[in-house]
């Protein structure tokens, strides 16, 4: 059952059903049978009760909205109300173009097939921004959005523009590449489509490799924050998530013993005349290693003759994406390979192929994978691969089949007691295909039964309630991570507090708190903005403002230095009262840094792009221009480090922050600074903001009436949270612009 409280809507590509003679039929593909089974399941679920509502499907479809519902109806098709999408004949060309040409094979690692056309990305983003302008027109603020695979990757920020409060989920069905190879996306259409996709609470993927690779992804290429499951970026949260996709594995398992199927396994039994029977079925596609399949075949008869006569190899190629010349082409070349093949092979009474190029209606499926002794499931690379669960599903229990299936496929994580072979190894293939004819009954039932048991446990129903649920979980962690913790009733309170007080007082922290982090800690610098917020806060007597940083009393001078704030600089070791001179607190010479600095500098030559930044109070090692993975795994080591050399110091401590490790005196710190600075807090409107932990130092002395604000992610003291500076500065305007 979707757990929130408004519709559950899908969109993906093609709509479940299409119209054929005025009948309606189901489209084949992974992703309709598994919805489909989903939503019969809760439609059972909800029978009778007055939340009867349909689920929405969105797709592309050339049949209109009214012929849908009309046949639906006949067909009592209750499950969906189906809404088509219709594009412009030059829109619908992204499917072929960035989807098919550059996406597809990009994902499953076919580098040399992508043709990287700016053309054909202009369009897949003037096909998003279209779908979500259409879909939008249909939208509740609180519906739950399921968005399905690689043609949307920009649909849920441009859907998040819609409402902030749609929870906006988004399942990925092929794999996703490891950095290496997203990389060759250009600049810009990298960082739009993971800001695109990221506009989502929650990405679901097949496997854990594929949600290791996006976040990797996510911190090499968009200014990020990773941490475990949790990526945030400037459109928010978003959890990350595997999620192995199942089967209506009851289904299956009932299905086989029907009596239509039985007709067809008679069919299937009279044609292979006693001969033990393999099977494959994909869909013509470059991905699923037909080609090398039937080298493998080739190789299996030359290298174990005595199988000659004995076994037959039924392939089936579903019809796919033939008007296209090099889809043509590899139909042509599987044809010629399996003439070949069969030619060198055959006999009067044996032919070692038999291939189909056809659709199979679901009995034939079904009574194809009950009989055979063996599925080869060998693509090259495959997100999942549904196929391989369906056959386990379907076997006899007294004499169940064997799986061969590819360590390239999604599904090789998860059915561990498959005989994996890698796709490309032709020996192993022939070996695997003869040590699995050769298994005895109890090996083979033994191998079955527990692949069965886990599709039976994860199946298709606990897969969607498993993404509904993670799901609804990560939008209510989003809704209340937000910015807007401090909103209606509590920032009433604030303004009528600010405007009450005779006297306030404002502890402003810099980095991002009232500028966002720039790569170079020099380019920060304060926008007009900032400035003019300042110059409305100090144009009313009643306003003391504090800027208190972690950068050296120079930074601030130059940019504040003409302003009538207090200054507090390296988190308290100099600092300026208005109008007069900077103090300097810290005033030991620089010999204590030495020790620290040489074992800077070791990890500034093993991390490129890290540097050292020396203040008069503190030594900082940043690596927030050096490669952020391995920026990140060097830190931990130099922080292990610096703590072993400050072991038994009590007067240095070292902290990691935002993209830093940092030495200082433990006397110096926000909190005490920002006392030294003022002697007493005794003032009845207090509001202190600050992003990291050097802020935690300020707010936990301040007393229990001021205001105090975290920015960005993690533990705090404060009593609110914003996501990001400009929220800062809406605060400050907020409360300054009558
Ligand atoms: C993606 C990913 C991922 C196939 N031939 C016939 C037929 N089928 C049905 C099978 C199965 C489905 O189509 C194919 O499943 P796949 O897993 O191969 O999925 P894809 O649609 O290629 O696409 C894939 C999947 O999404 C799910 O996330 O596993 O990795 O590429 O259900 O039964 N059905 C009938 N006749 C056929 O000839 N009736």
């Amino acid at each position: 059952m979707p757990p929130h409280s408004g519709r559950l809507i899908i969109i993906s590509y093609r709509l479940p059903f299409h119209i054929e003679n005025k009948k309606l039929v189901q489209n084949s593909g992974g992703l309709v049978s598994a919805m489909f089974s989903y939503a019969k399941g809760l439609y059972k679920n909800k029978e009778g009760t007055e939340n009867n509502s349909k689920i929405l499907w969105f797709g592309i479809s050339e049949d209109t909205r009214e012929e849908l519902k009309h046949v639906s109806e006949k067909a009592n098709q209750n499950y969906f109300d189906l809404i088509p999408i219709h594009l412009s004949k030059e829109e619908d060309g992204f499917y072929e173009g960035f989807c098919n040409n550059q996406i597809w094979p990009l994902f499953h690692y076919f580098t040399h097939l992508v043709d990287f056309s700016k053309e054909d990305y202009k369009l897949y983003k003037n096909a998003n921004e279209s779908i979500s302008k259409y879909v939008s027109n249909f939208l509740n603020p609180n519906d739950t959005i399921w968005i399905h695979d690689y043609h949307f990757l920009l649909l849920p920020k441009l859907l998040r523009n819609f409402s902030s409060s749609l929870e906006i989920g988004f399942f990925l069905h092929i794999p996703f590449p490891s950095y290496e190879i997203f990389k060759q996306f250009p600049r810009i259409w990298r960082e739009e489509l993971l800001l695109g996709v990221l506009g989502a609470d929650l990405i679901g993927f097949h496997i854990f490799d594929y949600m290791q690779h996006f976040s990797q992804c996510v911190l090499q290429f968009i200014d990020s924050h990773v941490e475990g499951n949790w990526v945030s970026t400037t459109e928010g949260l978003t959890r990350l998530g595997a999620f192995p996709i199942g089967i209506d594995a009851q289904a299956f398992e009932q299905d086989y013993l029907s009596s239509k199927v039985k007709i067809e396994e008679k069919a299937i039994q009279k044609a292979i005349a006693n001969k033990r029977l393999m099977f494959s079925v994909d869909r013509l596609d470059y991905t699923k290693g037909i080609f090398e399949r039937l080298l493998a075949i080739e190789h299996f008869f030359n290298k174990y003759p005595e199988y000659k006569n004995e076994v037959v190899f039924n392939m089936v190629v579903v019809p796919s994406r033939d008007h296209i010349p090099s889809y043509q082409k590899m139909r042509l070349d599987i044809e010629s390979q399996v003439g070949r093949i069969n030619g060198l092979f055959a006999s009067l009474d044996w032919t070692p192929i038999t291939y189909q190029y056809k659709h199979l209606n679901r009995n034939e499926l079904i009574a194809l994978y009950a009989l055979s002794d063996l599925a080869l499931i060998t693509p090259i690379r495959d997100g999942m691969n549904l196929v391989a669960k369906e056959f386990i599903a379907s076997q006899p229990p007294h004499e169940p089949g064997v799986l061969i299936l590819s360590e390239m496929a999604g599904t090789a994580s998860e059915l561990r007691e498959a005989l994996t072979i890698n796709p490309n190894d032709l020996d192993e293939i022939a070996d695997t295909i003869k040590t699995a004819l050769e298994l005895s009954p109890t090996e083979k039932h033994s191998l079955w039964s527990n692949l069965k048991e886990r599709i039976h446990s994860y199946d298709v129903f606990v897969w969607a309630n498993d993404f509904l649920h993670a799901l609804h979980n990560a939008a209510k962690m989003q809704k209340e991570s937000r910015s807007d913790s401090l909103v209606g009733k509590i920032l009433e309170n604030i303004k009528t507090n600010y405007l009450n007080a005779e006297k306030r007082l404002f502890l402003l922290d810099y980095d991002g708190t009232l500028s966002p982090f720039h790569p170079d800690p020099q380019k920060a610098i304060p926008s007009p903005q900032v400035y003019e917020v300042l110059s409305r806060l100090l144009s009313d007597s009643y306003n003391e403002v504090v800027i208190i940083s972690g950068r050296n009393h120079e930074f601030l001078e130059r940019w504040f230095g003409e302003l009538s704030v207090h200054l507090v600089a390296e988190h308290g070791a100099s600092h300026k009262i208005k109008g007069s001179e900077w103090h300097h607190y810290w005033n030991q010479n620089d010999q204590w840094k030495e020790p620290y600095q040489n074992i800077m500098r070791e990890f500034v030559k093993r991390c490129p792009g890290s540097f050292i930044e020396e203040k008069k109070a503190s030594l900082v090692w940043h690596y927030r221009k050096a490669d952020p993975i391995y920026g990140k795994e060097i830190a931990k080591t130099l922080l292990k480090k610096l703590s072993h050399q400050l072991q038994n110091n009590t007067e240095f401590i070292c902290l990691e922050g935002n993209h830093i490790v940092e030495v200082r005196p433990i006397l110096i710190n926000k909190g005490d600074g920002a006392k030294r600075l003022l002697k007493s807090f005794d003032i009845p409107f207090i509001l202190a903001i600050g992003d990291d932990r050097t802020d935690e130092d300020l707010f936990a002395v301040l007393p229990s009436h001021a205001h105090t604000v975290k920015v960005g992610k993690g533990k705090s003291l404060a009593k609110y949270r914003f996501q990001n500076p400009e929220a800062v500065l809406r605060l400050l305007e907020y409360l300054v612009f009558p």
